[in-house]
């Protein structure tokens, strides 16, 4: 039986391809040479078994083997990756800022459009400026992160602005934040809450 006029479905082969042949009660071939054996040692009978199985599903390891290599050889799909997550608290109920590092293993560019915690009213994308010698903040509707890159939300440049934290939000704790970008895909991570000082 070689591998192309294998009629049955893949599971089933792959089933096949691990499970030794005498445990198959409907291989007809298996149970026929099984009648045939000769009345030998454990040991040997074993050894027979065993070349038999492998005999048996050379083919079909060829198939699978096959298989794998398809799989290997099929570009990853490799979903943006968020690290280094923390948010920076401050008294009063003012605004929180978010930070991060997001990494694009994949191999288009992503956008990011938005993010979201149920630590905050409300999440927006800032982008701190230096103009005049004056600190300013601005709203950006979305930031691009080239295939390879990684793009840093960090203090004096791109920030998350947590509206309306929680009152429950402290430093020493930690919140869920989600990313949301253009294509609709989200990216959830763990952002530790630290004080004014980052600390
Ligand atoms: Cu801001």
């Amino acid at each position: 039986m070689s591998f192309r006029q294998t009629a049955e479905p893949l599971p089933a082969m792959l089933l096949r391809a691990v499970v030794p042949a005498r445990w198959m009660s409907h291989d007809k071939s298996t149970r026929r040479e099984t009648q045939r054996e000769p009345d030998a040692s454990v040991l040997a009978r074993e050894r027979s078994i065993f070349f038999r199985f492998v005999n048996s599903n050379t083919l079909h390891f060829a198939g699978i083997a096959a298989l794998i290599l398809l799989i290997l050889a099929t570009p990853a799909k490799a979903a943006p990756t968020l690290s280094n997550g923390w948010i920076r608290w401050l008294p009063a109920g003012l605004p929180a800022a978010g930070y991060f590092d997001l990494h694009n293993g994949g191999e288009k560019t992503v956008s990011l459009t938005g993010a979201s915690s149920p630590a905050c009213g409300m999440v927006m994308l800032h982008k701190s400026e230096t103009a005049g010698g004056a600190m300013r903040m601005e709203d950006v509707s979305s930031v691009e992160v080239a295939p390879g890159a990684t793009l840093k939300f960090a203090p004096g440049g791109y920030h998350l602005m947590c509206m309306n934290p929680n009152p429950a939000l402290k430093p020493g704790g930690r919140t869920a934040v989600t990313l949301v970008f253009s294509d609709g895909t989200k990216l959830t991570g763990e952002f530790a809450v630290r004080n004014a000082a980052g600390e």
